[in-house]
C-alpha cells in the first residue's frame, strides 16, 4: 500500500535529506505533502522529478496523512504532532519536544527497533550526537558490557540548520577578505574557531546538548547504569559530527577484539588503518548511511578501557536515515 506522507521542515537542513532518501529508497509514497513554516508557501521542492508545491504546517494540513516526519524544532512539533496523531498520522519527530516522555519510544533501528512495538503514534528520533555514538557503542556494550563513557564532540555547523552552514561559508569568507567574523545562528563566531557550548547551560555545568547523549544513551540502550560525560563542542566543519570516545568495559577487552565485533555491526563502516593515513573523517563519512569508526586503542589512563574515533553524517544518520530507517521498520517490517 502506498502511504501520504508530510515533510515538515522540507526545507530545512534535515527535511531535504529526507525527500531525498524517501525518493532513494523507493519508499512507498501516494502524496508527498511537504510541509513548512508560512514563509515557504507556494516555494517548490523537487521530488520524482517533480516540482511540488510546499504548503503552511497547520493542523489541517495534517488530513488524510498516513506518516509524518518532522523537522521543524522543538517547537512545531510540539505545535503540530498532537494534531497529526489526532488525524491518523504516526509521527516520526526529530526534535527534542518528546524524547523523555515515558510512553514516546526513543528509536535507533540498529539498537532497540523492538521498543517500536509499542508506540501510541509518536516515536522520537535521537539527537544526532546520540544516534551515531548510539550505533558504536551499542555492540561494544553487547559484547563486553561498557561502565563509562567518556566523550568529546567535534560537531559540524550543519546540526544547528540550513541558516548556520550559510553563516560559517559567510563568515569564513569574510575573515578570507580581512574582516572581522560575526556570530549570529552560534554564540560566537565559528568560522576559525571552537565553541565549547552547543545549546544551554544547566545547573550542573553541562549544556543540554551534552545532558542529552547521557539522558538519550540509557533510554535508548534500556540501561541507567552506564556512566556517561561527555563535552560537546562546534568545530568549523559544515558537515558529519566526530566523537572521540573513552569506554572502559566490565569484561576483558582488546583492540582486535572490538575490532572483529564492530566489522560485524549494523551501521558501522571500520576505517581503521593508521599505516595508511585511514581513520575517520568529516570530509570521507559525510554522505555515508554508515558510520566510521577507526583509532581503535587501549586507553592508557583506565584499566581494560579502549579509546576510538567515531564519525557520522548527522543530517543522515543522525536525522533523515535514522527517521527514515524508522518508517520503514514501522511500514515496511524489515528486521534490524
Ligand atoms: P522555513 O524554511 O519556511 O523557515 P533548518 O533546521 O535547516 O533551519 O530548517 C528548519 C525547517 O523548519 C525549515 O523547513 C523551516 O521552514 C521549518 N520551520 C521553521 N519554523 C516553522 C514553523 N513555525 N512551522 C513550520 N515549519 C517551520
Ligand atoms: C547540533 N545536535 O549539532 C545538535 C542538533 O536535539 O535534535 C540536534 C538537536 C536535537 O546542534
Amino acid at each position: 500500500r502506498r502511504l501520504n506522507v508530510a515533510v515538515v521542515g522540507a526545507t530545512g537542513a534535515v527535511g531535504r535529506e529526507i525527500l531525498r532518501l524517501l525518493e532513494e529508497r523507493d519508499f512507498p509514497v501516494g502524496e508527498l505533502r511537504p510541509l513548512a513554516s508560512a514563509r515557504s508557501a507556494g516555494k517548490t521542492v523537487a521530488f520524482r522529478g517533480r516540482a511540488v508545491t510546499v504548503r503552511e504546517a497547520t493542523p489541517e494540513a495534517f488530513d488524510g496523512i498516513d506518516l509524518a516526519l518532522f523537522s521543524a524544532g522543538g517547537s512545531t512539533s510540539k505545535a503540530l504532532a498532537p494534531e497529526a496523531v489526532r488525524r491518523g498520522a504516526v509521527v516520526i519527530d526529530n526534535s527534542s519536544a518528546f524524547r523523555y516522555e515515558p510512553d514516546v519510544p526513543l528509536v535507533v533501528p540498529e539498537v532497540n527497533a523492538h521498543a517500536l512495538a509499542r508506540h501510541k503514534g509518536l516515536i522520537a528520533n535521537p539527537n544526532c550526537t546520540t544516534a551515531i555514538l548510539a550505533v558504536a557503542l551499542w555492540p561494544l556494550h553487547q559484547a563486553f558490557r561498557a561502565k563509562r563513557v567518556i566523550v568529546s564532540t567535534y560537531q559540524a555547523a550543519s546540526g544547528a540548520g540550513a541558516a548556520a552552514m550559510e553563516e560559517l561559508l559567510r563568515e569564513t569568507g569574510r575573515v578570507l577578505h580581512g574582516e572581522e567574523a560575526r556570530g549570529e545562528v552560534f554564540p560566537h563566531p565559528l568560522a576559525f574557531n571552537v565553541i565549547p557550548q552547543i545549546d544551554a547551560f544547566q545547573d550542573n555545568g553541562y549544556t543540554r546538548e551534552e545532558m542529552k547523549v547521557v539522558w538519550e544513551t540509557h533510554k535508548i540502550f534500556g540501561d541507567d547504569s552506564i556512566r556517561i560525560s561527555c563535552t560537546a563542542v562546534r568545530v568549523p566543519t559544515l558537515r558529519a559530527h566526530a566523537e572521540a570516545v573513552t569506554v572502559e568495559f566490565a569484561r576483558p577487552v582488546t583492540p582486535e577484539a572490538a575490532r572483529a565485533v564492530l566489522a560485524e555491526a549494523p551501521g558501522v563502516e571500520v576505517v581503521d588503518d593508521p599505516a595508511e593515513r585511514r581513520y575517520p573523517m568529516p570530509l570521507t563519512a559525510s554522505g555515508k548511511g554508515n558510520v566510521e569508526v577507526g583509532r581503535i586503542r587501549r586507553n592508557l589512563a583506565f584499566d581494560n578501557a579502549l579509546d576510538f574515533f567515531v564519525v557520522g553524517d548527522q543530517l543522515l544518520k543522525g536525522a533523515a536515515l535514522n527517521a527514515v530507517q524508522i518508517a520503514e521498520h514501522l511500514f515496511l517490517r524489515i528486521d534490524a
